[in-house]
């Protein structure tokens, strides 16, 4: 019998959503589901006419993390859960990254552990109404992974990043919004047309450029100031020579020059 598919992908104008589709499992990440979420982001990414991604669960969550009933993790020998994250989790989160793509997580329902961190390691987050955010590793006697004591501190402030990992308490997404751990939390049912109102408007700004923005943005976790204006003179410098850049201006400049008195 063939498997179902663990992700599901439609093409729209200009843009792709994943769907996350294991909803009997609130969308927990297995390695199938790994293999083909990282596919689907590398064939976005290698589709020219493609210029941004949403990332959506199927059901009532987004994600609920690692999916615990796929590996027997405590069966008299001690596992090494290093080697799910060095082989999957770490590699998604880099591709997140690093991908010329604005990646838009669609939170529809909760995001737990990994499926919390995968959301921020997101460029834009909008999240429903009913959806929280919980880092349940402490739980289950984990760390945060998949980015999460990284990109967590970034968002939230450290303060309440410690408090979020050490006491594992959800956060709603009105609460994740009033911390700028998120764009937007919007109602239930506006959701779907909110998260694609923004991949639709990312589709239509010059893509060059919001490559090399995502590129400096990425790059100024490491970076101090110094580095950073060296950085965004070499990015800007690469943006200046492309051609939205030009038509951009030319047109400004036809219209300062169309109007009366000019
Ligand atoms: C699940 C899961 C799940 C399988 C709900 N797996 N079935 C870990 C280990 C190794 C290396 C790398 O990194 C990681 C990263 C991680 O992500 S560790 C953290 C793993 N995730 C969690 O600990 C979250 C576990 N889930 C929950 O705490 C709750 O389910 C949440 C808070 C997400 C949702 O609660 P409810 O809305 O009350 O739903 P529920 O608990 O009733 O779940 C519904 C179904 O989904 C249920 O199955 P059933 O057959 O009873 O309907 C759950 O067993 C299943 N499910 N999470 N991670």
């Amino acid at each position: 019998m063939k498997e179902e598919p663990a992700v599901l992908v439609a093409r729209h104008d200009g843009y792709r959503t994943i769907t996350l589709n294991r909803p009997e499992r609130l969308n927990a990440f297995t390695r199938q589901l790994h293999a083909e979420l990282i596919a689907a982001l590398r064939d976005a990414d290698a589709d020219a006419d493609c210029r941004a991604v949403m990332i959506t669960g199927a059901g009532r969550a987004f994600c609920a993390g690692q999916d615990l009933t796929e590996r027997v993790f405590v069966d008299g020998v001690a596992p090494d859960l290093s080697e799910n994250l060095v082989e999957r989790y770490n590699p998604l989160v880099s591709f997140i990254r690093s991908t010329r793509l604005p990646v838009v997580a669609a939170v529809n329902g909760v995001a737990a552990g990994a499926g919390a961190s995968l959301a921020f390691a997101c460029d834009i987050v909008v999240a429903g109404r009913s959806a929280r955010f919980v880092q349940s590793f402490a739980r289950i006697g984990l760390i945060p992974d998949a980015g999460g004591t990284w990109t967590l501190p970034r968002l939230a402030g450290d303060a309440r990043a410690r408090a979020m990992v050490m006491l594992g308490e959800a956060v709603e997404a009105e609460r994740a919004a009033q911390w700028g751990m998120i764009w937007k939390a919007v109602v239930d049912d506006a959701l779907e047309a909110e998260a694609t109102a923004v991949c639709r408007a990312l589709a239509a700004m010059p893509g060059d450029a919001i490559a090399l923005a995502k590129r400096a943005l990425r790059l100024s976790a490491g970076n101090g100031l110094d580095d950073q204006l060296a950085l965004e003179a070499d990015l800007q410098r690469q943006a200046g020579v492309r051609p939205d850049y030009r038509a951009a201006v030319e047109s400004f400049r036809r219209k300062v020059t169309a109007k009366p008195g000019s």
